[in-house]
């Protein structure tokens, strides 16, 4: 069979201004890398209720789970308060956390970019830091935001050998971008770290045994004209969507 996968994209919302324009969007890098990868991009609005969002999944063959703001402490018991929270919408972190729950039980292919891979592991019982920088002991900074340009290569990862990323990227090592302030505190129970950053945090995770579920820290979207190992990332999401993958 050859079909296109139809792969589930979760969405963010935004207020345009003058006039004031509500929107729920998704920035064109992750739908252009799906379907470079060969997948039907589908985006999901935000505030849908349990049964729309069912009747959502069933249908996808897949999900990616893109970057954005910070998730609420509150759903990982972390400090509400700290000064450096942005963007926090309850209606994205409902969304995300069902699509990850869900793909993980029901086996659906994953793949979690950046605060999908922070929210992926909230969704299955971890923690998260929320500020690097300023919360774990001898941090590098990760937070090249604003100035530096989204291909901005600023440190290395360390890949777990016998890993699926491993064997997406056909390398060990790998330089990434880096545009998060928050990252993994304690990592849930039935995940596994299969990269690391050199100051230790933990860069991409995955389920062991599920046909494909991987969330990384970094930016691969904003990667796969410059490094054609970055695009294998989506290509392994869309073969395991496509029932084709290894
Ligand atoms: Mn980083």
């Amino acid at each position: 069979m050859n079909k296109r996968p139809l792969i589930g994209c979760s969405t963010y919302f935004k207020t345009l201004q003058d006039p004031p324009i509500h929107v729920y969007g998704l920035m064109t890098s992750y739908i252009e890398a799906v379907i470079a990868a060969g997948g039907i991009p589908i985006m999901i609005p935000l505030g849908l209720g349990e049964e729309a969002l069912q009747a959502i999944f069933e249908k996808v063959d897949g999900v990616l789970i893109p970057g954005g703001g910070d998730i609420d402490p509150a759903r990982y018991r972390g400090d509400t308060t700290h000064p450096t929270l942005r963007d926090i919408n309850p209606a994205r972190d409902d969304l995300e956390l069902f699509l990850a729950r869900e793909a993980v039980q029901r086996e659906k292919p994953l793949l979690a970019i950046c605060r999908g891979h922070q929210v992926f592991n909230v969704a299955l019982g971890g923690t998260l830091f929320e500020d690097v920088l300023s919360q774990k002991e001898a941090a590098q900074k990760h937070d090249y935001f604003g100035g530096w340009p989204r291909t901005h290569l600023p440190h290395e990862v360390h890949v777990e050998p016998d890993s699926r990323l491993a064997q997406l990227l056909g390398d060990t090592t790998a330089r990434v971008n880096s545009l998060h302030h928050q990252g993994i505190k304690e990592l849930a129970t039935d995940l596994r770290p299969v990269a690391t950053a050199p100051d230790g945090l933990i860069e991409a995770i995955e389920v062991p045994g599920h046909r494909f579920a991987l969330g990384v820290q970094w930016h691969p979207e904003n990667l796969i004209h410059e490094d054609r190992a970055m695009l294998r990332l989506f290509q392994g999401l869309v073969e395991a969507a496509n029932g084709t993958g290894s």
